[in-house]
């Protein structure tokens, strides 16, 4: 029994040294753009990266981040958002986010949306953001 519990662990490496937590993105509509937001713990002792995130609800997915020129405030597309080991990294307002455009459909306050996360090491991660307004 341990012997098989053992291959099925190498078969299936366990990724819960990712969580996220957290997941909700703001109520918009068809054709529009929103933005996801959760907070990504990193249990394990290595650094892993988040280097894509995919969904049904909308026709383009990116990482963003926000940032400031003088009085300036913009958001641009990154390629990868890094967790160090042992530590969290929160997508928030008015920083990291998840930029999802061109909705196919309205998004209602309450409505839920699944989303696919791409970790290098913990490989792909399913969430279910709601969508509520920011406080
Ligand atoms: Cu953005």
């Amino acid at each position: 029994m341990n012997i098989l519990l053992a291959i099925l662990f190498v078969l299936f490496p366990s990724d819960d040294n990712i969580k996220i937590k957290d997941a909700w993105m703001r109520p918009s509509s068809e054709k529009m753009a929103t933005a996801l937001y959760f907070v990504i713990e990193n249990k394990s002792e290595t650094a892993d990266t988040l280097f894509q995130v995919d969904s049904d609800l909308a026709e383009r997915v990116e990482i963003h981040e926000t940032y400031s020129e003088g009085e300036m405030m913009g958001m641009r597309k990154v390629d990868i958002i890094v967790i160090e080991g042992q530590s969290s990294f929160e997508l928030k307002p008015g920083a990291h986010h998840i930029m999802v455009m061109k909705l196919k459909k309205n998004i209602n306050d309450g409505d839920k949306g699944e989303f696919v996360l791409h970790f290098k090491r913990a490989g792909e991660i399913k969430i279910t953001a709601t969508a509520k307004k920011p406080k």
